[in-house]
C-alpha cells in the first residue's frame, strides 16, 4: 500500500540497498603466551596469507599490541573471529581476536 509509513520504510530499504555494506577490521591482540608460530599458522589458515604476510602481521601485533588482519563485511568478520577463537581454545592458547568498525 501507499500509507506514509510504508512509503518511508520502503524508501529506507531502497536507500540501504544502494549503500555499500559496513566493513569491519578483524583485530588480533598480543599476549605473552601464544607461540609466534601458532599466530602465523592462524593468519595463513584463516586469512589466506602467505608466510611473509603472516609473519609481518604477527610481528606488528607482537610489538604494537594489536593489528588488523583484514577488513570484511559483518558476517564474514564474525565468522573469522569465531574460527580464530575456537582454534585458539582447541589448542589451549590465550590468543584473543575481535572486530571493530573500519
Ligand atoms: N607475544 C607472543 C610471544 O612472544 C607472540 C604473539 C603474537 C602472541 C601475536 C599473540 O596475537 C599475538 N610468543
Amino acid at each position: 500500500n501507499s500509507s506514509p509509513q510504508h512509503g518511508e520504510a520502503l524508501e529506507e530499504q531502497v536507500k540501504n540497498k544502494l549503500q555499500p555494506p559496513s566493513m569491519y577490521n578483524v583485530i588480533l591482540c598480543n599476549d605473552d603466551y601464544t607461540p609466534m608460530d601458532f599466530v602465523v599458522e592462524v593468519l595463513k589458515k584463516f586469512f589466506n596469507m602467505n608466510l611473509e604476510q603472516a609473519t609481518d602481521i604477527m610481528l606488528n601485533v607482537h610489538y604494537k599490541g594489536k593489528a588488523s588482519c583484514g577488513t570484511f563485511t559483518a558476517e564474514v568478520a564474525e565468522t573469522k573471529v569465531s574460527q580464530v577463537c575456537n582454534y585458539a581454545l582447541e589448542n589451549q592458547h590465550p590468543l584473543k581476536c575481535g572486530m571493530e568498525k573500519a
